[in-house]
């Protein structure tokens, strides 16, 4: 497998200074890195995490050894890649020999503990919905349709939030033999377009059922799950200060430390921590957790897969995970840069590969296996497909690069780029009755099915 990376290195730079313009950036960010020791710890929890242009890493063995520092890599370009990290982590880059450059703020909030929590998204961002505006439109939904939307609550986050799975079929309160399909989002906490592709789809869903041949079919021959956030914490805690923090991790404390979180895709129970494609410090961007599905969030969101199970057999057979950005449509596995081998054969990553490509050619998308980007392990689609046998993708929405608004773009672009994964999606659920038609070998794999 070859990876496809685009070369537009140009719009980093060209953006620089428009962002910069939106960007009050906290005067709190002090010069010099922080001396071990409990002060400098707490110095760090303090520090916002800032985006960096890195210039040198050129492989995607370079690049797994860039992820080594705990930095999580953001974008892919041929020859340098943006990353997330700490002032301490960039001075690790630097030392890799790489060109380190900073990029501009998001619109950040000076640090101060005594403002009240932000109730909403900063201007500019006021339509993303938060925590409490989703739960909101979500149970509105739910009452409009209460013949084809169903809500059940799956558990909590750690702090205690309502983790929602809602589905959507014709006769919904009944569990009937249809193929499932599974949608989540919002695992990474700064990624906040992932919460508007779920709301996307659950008003699409409910507003053309009856009206739109292809949704109504789906919703009459399907149960569609969403799962619109899974990290509710991330996200709130993101947005609180009234500026952006860009987080990733959940909010679960780690022990003895002042180091806050998880990363959630690096928490599944699949090949956990096996392969140098997640860290073991709770500081870092990727911290993998104390144990293989040790985050709340990652404990529900797996019992509830498993739930799925009926009579044994997996209901699920097609998935997507939603993260921002870059424009991607990745497969499995993670873990390994091998194609095929040990749970994949060939006909299934043939089958990753097409439903791929053909997903990734109706929303404009770069279609690639994960690990041509960079080695992960612990990922919820290595863990769907390894341990669940579901065809689990992940879409990296928009935008392409930072210079398009990176993680933060404005909230105008929500309709446009949600909708623009509408095909995708309805591709998917048209073939979740038998994935492998997509290679021609529904005879061989989903007969008397
Ligand atoms: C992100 C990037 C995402 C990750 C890429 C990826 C997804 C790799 C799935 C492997 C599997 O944070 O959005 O690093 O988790
Ligand atoms: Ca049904
Ligand atoms: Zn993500």
């Amino acid at each position: 497998m070859r990876p496809r990376i685009r070369g537009g290195r140009t719009t980093v730079l060209a953006a620089l200074l428009s962002l910069a313009l939106a960007a009050p950036i906290a005067a709190a960010q002090a010069q010099d890195a922080p001396r071990p020791g409990p002060a400098a710890d707490a110095a760090r929890i303090a520090e916002v995490p800032r985006q960096y242009e890195v210039t040198g890493p050129a492989t995607r063995t370079e690049r797994t050894a860039l992820v080594a520092t705990g930095v999580s890599i953001d974008e892919v370009h041929a020859r340098a890649v943006v990353i997330t990290a700490t002032r301490a982590q960039a001075t690790a880059v630097r030392q890799l020999g790489h060109k380190v450059r900073q990029l501009p703020a998001p619109p950040t909030a000076a640090p101060s503990p005594h403002k009240p929590r932000a109730k909403d998204f900063p201007a500019g961002y006021t339509k993303y919905h938060t925590y409490d505006e989703a739960t909101k439109e979500i149970d509105a939904l739910v009452a409009r349709h209460p013949d084809i939307l169903s809500k059940q609550v799956i558990g909590t986050s750690h702090e205690g939030r309502n983790l929602l799975a809602l589905k959507l079929s014709k006769n919904v309160t009944k569990d009937e033999q249809e193929p499932e399909v599974l949608f989540t989002a919002h695992q990474h906490a700064r990624e906040h377009l992932t919460v508007e592709m779920s709301l996307y789809l659950l008003n699409e869903f409910t507003s053309k059922y009856g009206s739109d041949s292809r949704v109504t079919k789906m919703l009459d021959s399907r149960e569609i799950w969403i799962i619109p956030d899974l990290n509710p914490d991330g996200g709130e805690y993101d947005i609180a200060s009234g500026g952006f923090r860009s987080w990733r991790k959940n909010r679960q404390p780690n022990a003895g430390t002042s180091e806050v979180g998880t990363d959630l895709n690096r928490n599944w129970d699949f090949k956990w921590g096996c392969c140098d494609g997640s860290s073991t410090d709770p500081g870092d961007e990727t911290y993998r957790g104390a144990s293989a599905a040790s985050a709340p969030e990652v404990q529900v969101v797996s019992k509830f897969v498993h739930g799925r199970n009926v009579g044994g057999k997996q209901q699920i057979t097609a998935a997507i995970d939603f993260h921002t950005y870059s424009e991607l449509v990745l497969w499995p596995f993670g873990f390994t840069n091998d194609d095929t081998g040990d749970g994949m054969t060939k006909d299934e990553h043939d089958t990753f590969a097409t439903l791929g490509k053909n997903m990734a050619a109706t929303n404009g998308y770069t279609p690639e296996q994960s690990s041509d980007l960079y080695i992960t392990d612990g990922a919820i689609d290595d863990w769907l497909w390894g341990d669940q046998k579901v065809f689990a993708f992940t879409f990296e929405m928009y935008p392409s690069s930072f210079g398009s608004g990176g993680f933060y773009p404005k909230d105008s672009v929500i309709p446009k780029e949600t909708a623009r994964n509408r095909e995708a999606v309805l591709q998917m659920l048209e073939t979740a009755d038998c994935v492998y038609r997509v290679i021609g070998k529904e005879g061989q794999y989903c007969k008397g099915r």
